[in-house]
């Protein structure tokens, strides 16, 4: 006679040979895994295989990767959909709801031809489901709740299982109200390797998720109404000044890879380089069919990676194009005052008011180097600090630093890149410096033509 873990092991044995049903009843019902949980928002170290085929894992941008165990030749791991609180950067903190303790959710990371089992807990007031973006699998493991499978009621495990028939780079997010669910920060990647390690290797590997919330200054939690007009625009639910610069030693071969989940468009623009798009998330992209870019436009619901050479040194900005994605919590029903003569109304106001401030008449980099009270929890919405003075932005933006020396497992923040005589933008005093004239191989990428006559 079979007891229960018997019986659950023999239903869930199907074609499988297996040895003894005893044998294999041990290992296939161990049990949940370990949801593992993380508590801070620093970029985690890649994670190296520990079995089966190489591959050079990614590094998610001020994320982590979800561990796994192996079970009987399955891949398993366990998320865990619950409300969690997110640092967005230092000074802001956000009410949300993730997996694993974080918004985003960790990265999956697995191999081409691997089966995975996926246990998703719901720790949600409500339900919930995870639909695997990009991935080609049976219909009923496809996440649409009421359309695939029921939704996961609060308090529920599910169990998603398939195989992993192709590489590339997914997501996975809820398919229950989905609106909600995404706008609270519920959404994650799933980079599946090449089986053979030498398909299009690179040494350093990015991850970014374009994300979105529109949280009031001195608030918590996402208005979850807002269609486009959101006032937060995160990478991996991160804003600038905080987002971990993309750290690569001179010569690596990098790949950047990059998901939508907004509501809007975003192109991303790297300064320094131009790249080509390797990867969409239908699949790797012919060699013979990419052309180079200094921007790409990343659609909604969609992924691109683009790859280079790091042969450039320097500190490069890497942002969104659209600028208002590059300015913290701001406002968008303020008046214009470029030009406007406030002088008499600036002294009318300080009659009632003494510390008014007129502000807008000449731009508004002053908002930069301001130090004004704010409500708690939000940050400026032109900020950060570099060597020369306040970079003024916000949002999506960061800074790949391409160093000479760095480790290959080295992620830590180079600081700031000191540039070499002559190869800075300098003020015009009357007469060139002597380095104006400089033909030193360091100083000039392409050597200057020799002069004719
Ligand atoms: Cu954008």
């Amino acid at each position: 006679m079979m007891n229960r873990r018997q019986l659950l092991g023999a239903g869930a044995a199907g074609a499988t040979t297996l040895v003894s049903s005893r044998a294999w009843g041990q290992t296939l019902n161990m049990g949940l895994p370990e949801a593992a949980q993380m508590d801070s928002a620093a970029t985690q170290p890649p994670v190296r295989p520990s079995s089966g085929p190489d591959y050079n894992p990614v590094v998610t941008l001020n994320g982590w990767t979800l561990p796994h165990r192996m079970n009987n030749g399955v891949k398993e791991f366990h998320l865990v959909a619950e409300p969690v609180e997110r640092e967005l950067a230092d000074g802001m903190t956000a009410y949300l709801w993730g997996y694993n303790g974080q918004s985003t959710g960790p990265t999956i990371e697995a191999v081409e031809g691997d089966r995975v089992r996926i246990f998703v807990t719901n720790r949600l007031p409500e339900h919930t489901t995870v639909h695997w973006h990009g991935m080609i699998l049976p219909s009923g493991m496809d996440g649409v709740g009421g359309l695939s499978h029921p939704g996961i009621p609060p308090g529920k495990t599910y169990v998603y299982e398939f195989d992993l028939i192709k590489s590339g780079t997914f997501m996975y997010h809820p398919h229950g109200d989905e609106m909600v669910q995404m706008a609270m920060g519920m959404m994650g990647m799933f980079v599946v390797h090449p089986r053979d390690p030498a398909f299009r290797p690179v040494d350093r590997d990015f991850l970014i998720m374009l994300n979105a919330f529109d949280i009031d200054p001195g608030t918590y939690v996402p208005r979850v109404m807002t269609m486009t007009d959101f006032n937060l625009w995160t990478w991996n639910s991160r804003i600038f000044p905080d987002i971990d610069p993309l750290v690569v030693n001179r010569g690596d071969r990098v790949r950047v890879r990059v998901g939508n989940l907004t509501m809007t468009n975003h192109p991303i623009h790297m300064h320094g380089y131009d790249f080509k798009v390797s990867c969409t998330d239908g699949g790797w992209v012919p060699e013979a069919a990419q052309w180079p870019e200094v921007s790409i436009d990343i659609p909604v619901g969609a992924m691109r990676a683009f790859d280079f050479t790091a042969d450039h040194l320097g500190d490069w900005a890497i942002h969104c194009h659209k600028s208002h994605h590059t300015m913290n919590a701001m406002g968008h029903d303020v008046p214009t005052f470029i030009g406007a003569d406030k002088t008499a109304l600036t002294a009318k106001i300080r009659k009632h008011q003494p510390e008014y401030m007129p502000m807008g008449t000449a731009g508004m980099a002053d908002m930069g180097t301001m130090e004004m009270p704010l409500p708690d929890n939000t940050i400026p919405m032109m900020t950060g600090w570099g060597p020369h003075g306040p970079i003024e932005m916000g949002g999506m933006f960061s800074v790949v630093k391409v160093r000479e020396g760095i480790g290959a497992e080295d992620y830590s923040d180079p600081g700031w890149y000191e540039n070499p005589p002559g190869e800075q933008a300098y003020e015009w005093t009357g007469k060139l410096p002597d380095f104006a004239s400089n033909d030193s191989p360091e100083t000039r990428l392409t050597p200057r033509p020799a002069s004719k006559g």
